[in-house]
C-alpha cells in the first residue's frame, strides 16, 4: 500500500440533479480536457485515474416536500460514498471532479467513514447550509452541508433516498471562506451554531492570509488530522469562472485562491478534495469555458503542491558551460 503522500486518485462524478440546469454533468470531461492529469504528472504523485462514476435517474422522483429529486440524489451520493470511502481505504489522497455540490454529502460521508476525525473547509460564494424547509429553491446542491450537521438531525426530516446515511460531522470541524450569498435561514443556522466562516468582506478586512491561518489554527490547533476541502468553483469572481450554475459578484481572486490551496497544501493533511460546480453549458463561449475548466486545474494543482516559487526536482545542479 502506498503512502498518502505518494499516489493521487482522480475521480469524475458527472452528475446534475442536485440542481435544475443541464451540463454541470460535463464538468468531469472538460476538467481533465483542460489538462488535469498531465499538470499532476508533472507533480511528485503516482496519479490513478479511476475514470467516472455511472448514475442512474430514478424514475418517479416526484419531489419531497420542496426537495426536487431526492432519490436519485440521495442514490447518486451513496455511490459516490463508497467510492470515497474505498479509495481512501487503499491508501490514496483522492480528487472528486463534480458535477453538482450536492456530491458533497457523499463525497464527505465517505471520507468521514475511513477519517471520523477529518475537518472540512468549504470554499463557496454560498453556504450550502439550507435545510429542505428554509431551502428557497428546492435544489440539493444548496443543503449538502444541513445532511452532515448532527447539530442539525432534529431539523431534517426523513428524505427519501438517505436513508443509508446519519449526520457525521459537527459545526465546530468546519469553515466556510468566500461566502457572498447567504440565504436568511443559512444566517440563522451559521449564527445559531457558532460556525466558523469568512464572507469576502472578511476576507477585505483582514486579508486572505490572515483567513487561512485563524482557519487551520481551529481546525488543527488542538490536533492534526485529515482535512476534505470542498471546492465550488463559484467561489471564484465570475470574471474568473464564468462557467457556473450559481455566479455571484464580488469573489475570490486569482491569487486569493491559488493562496488558499498553498496553504492547505502546505498543512501536509489534505485528504480529499473536492472541484464542483464547473458547467460548460452556461460559458458564454469556449474562451470563458476553457477558462473555467483551466481555473479549476490550478486549484487542484495548487492544492496538491504546485507551487508559484518553482521546484527543482529534476535540477539538482546548474548546469557547467561544456
Ligand atoms: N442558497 C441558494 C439555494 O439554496 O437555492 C443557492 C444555492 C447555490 C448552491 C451553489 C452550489 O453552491
Ligand atoms: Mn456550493
Ligand atoms: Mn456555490
Ligand atoms: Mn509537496
Amino acid at each position: 500500500q502506498q503512502s498518502r503522500a505518494q499516489s493521487v486518485a482522480v475521480l469524475g462524478a458527472p452528475f446534475s440533479r442536485g440542481q435544475k440546469r443541464r451540463g454541470v454533468e460535463h464538468g468531469p470531461k472538460v476538467i481533465r480536457d483542460a489538462g488535469l492529469i498531465e499538470r499532476l504528472s508533472g507533480l511528485d504523485y503516482s496519479i490513478h485515474d479511476f475514470g467516472d462514476l455511472k448514475f442512474h435517474h430514478i424514475e418517479n422522483d416526484e419531489p419531497y416536500m420542496e426537495v426536487k429529486f431526492p432519490r436519485t440524489v440521495g442514490a447518486a451520493n451513496k455511490k459516490l460514498s463508497g467510492a470515497v470511502s474505498r479509495a481512501i481505504g487503499a491508501g490514496h489522497t483522492l480528487v472528486m471532479l463534480g458535477g453538482d455540490h450536492s456530491l458533497g454529502i457523499g463525497s464527505v460521508e465517505g471520507h468521514a467513514q475511513q477519517c471520523p476525525d477529518l475537518c472540512l473547509i468549504w470554499v463557496d460564494a454560498h453556504a450550502d447550509i439550507n435545510t429542505p424547509m428554509t431551502s428557497p429553491s428546492g435544489n440539493l446542491h444548496g443543503q449538502p452541508v444541513a445532511f452532515m450537521l448532527k447539530e442539525l438531525q432534529d431539523k431534517m426530516p426523513d428524505i427519501p433516498g438517505f436513508s443509508w446515511m446519519k449526520p457525521f460531522l459537527s459545526s465546530s470541524d468546519l469553515v466556510y471562506i468566500g461566502l457572498r450569498d447567504v440565504d436568511p435561514g443559512e444566517h440563522h443556522i451559521l449564527k445559531s451554531l457558532g460556525i466558523q466562516y469568512f464572507t469576502m468582506r472578511d476576507i477585505d478586512r483582514l486579508g486572505i492570509q490572515r483567513v487561512m491561518e485563524v482557519t487551520l489554527d481551529h481546525l488543527l490547533a488542538r490536533k492534526q488530522r485529515p482535512i476534505h476541502l470542498s471546492f465550488d468553483i463559484d467561489a471564484f469572481d465570475p470574471s474568473l469562472a464564468p462557467a457556473t450554475g450559481t455566479p455571484v459578484n464580488g469573489g475570490l481572486t486569482y491569487r486569493e485562491g491559488i493562496y488558499i490551496t498553498e496553504e492547505i497544501h502546505n498543512t501536509g493533511l489534505l485528504s480529499v478534495m473536492d472541484l464542483v460546480e464547473v458547467n460548460p453549458i452556461l460559458g458564454a463561449n469556449p474562451e470563458a469555458v476553457e477558462a473555467t475548466a483551466s481555473l479549476a486545474v490550478d486549484v487542484i494543482a495548487s492544492s496538491l503542491g504546485q507551487t508559484r516559487e518553482g521546484a527543482h526536482g529534476v535540477i539538482d545542479e546548474i548546469p557547467s558551460v561544456k
